[in-house]
């Protein structure tokens, strides 16, 4: 069966992690729209560098450019049979944008819950690790914001299709979680 499921979370709830375990075990393609983003800057393209310092801000990039690339993605053969969209919708305009056979498909609605002291530190690190442009504390509070004003209500607007799921554990214990969450 085609499965069809989205990632809600804030920042550094662990959504891009969980996306692609989740994806490589059910063999459908991980649509990661901050990946996306970060190819087009990192490759200098014109939409990189449209929407670097919106990003390197902790703002959301405008919805028409991040669903233009959303409908252009879905339109690939590998999405036929189903697929992971991590980080997008990211507000209530993306996610009506979606087309009603999309949304008719969605499955599931995963919420990675996390507490912001645990995502403050998480996105540290990797901004230790990685050295991500949006990843100092200024920015991470930024993006916090940007997501309880934003993307939360996205969970009133998807109702009784969220799971909530425990984001809090080694990686491995929270994909438990998230494997348990879609087989009930
Ligand atoms: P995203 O790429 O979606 O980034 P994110 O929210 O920071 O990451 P995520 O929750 O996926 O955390 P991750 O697994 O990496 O967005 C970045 C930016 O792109 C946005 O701010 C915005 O500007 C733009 N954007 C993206 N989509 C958009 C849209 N639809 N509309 C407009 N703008 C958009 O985990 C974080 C860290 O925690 C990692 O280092 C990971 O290793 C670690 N971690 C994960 N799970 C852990 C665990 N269980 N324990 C400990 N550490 C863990």
């Amino acid at each position: 069966m085609a499965r069809r499921i989205l990632f809600l979370g804030p920042p550094g709830a662990g959504k891009g992690t969980q996306a692609a375990m989740l994806a490589r075990a059910l063999k459908v393609p991980h649509i990661s729209t901050g990946v996306m983003l970060r190819e087009a800057v990192a490759a200098g393209t014109e939409l990189g560098k449209r929407v670097e310092s919106v990003m390197a801000a902790g703002d959301l990039v405008s919805d028409d450019l991040v669903v233009a690339i959303v409908d252009v993605r879905l339109e690939e053969d590998d999405a036929r049979c189903g697929y992971l969209l991590d980080g997008f919708p990211r507000n209530v305009v993306q996610a009506n944008a979606l087309n009603d056979a999309v949304v008719d498909a969605i499955g599931t609605v995963l919420l990675l819950k996390v507490d912001t002291d645990e995502m403050v530190t998480r996105l540290l690190k990797r901004s230790d690790d990685e050295g991500r442009a949006d990843d100092n504390e200024e920015i991470i509070r930024r993006r916090l914001e940007v997501y309880y004003a934003e993307t939360a209500p996205l969970v009133e607007h998807y109702g009784d299709a969220v799971i909530e799921v425990d984001g809090v554990g080694g990686i491995e214990d929270v994909f438990a979680r998230v494997a348990l969450a879609l087989a009930t």
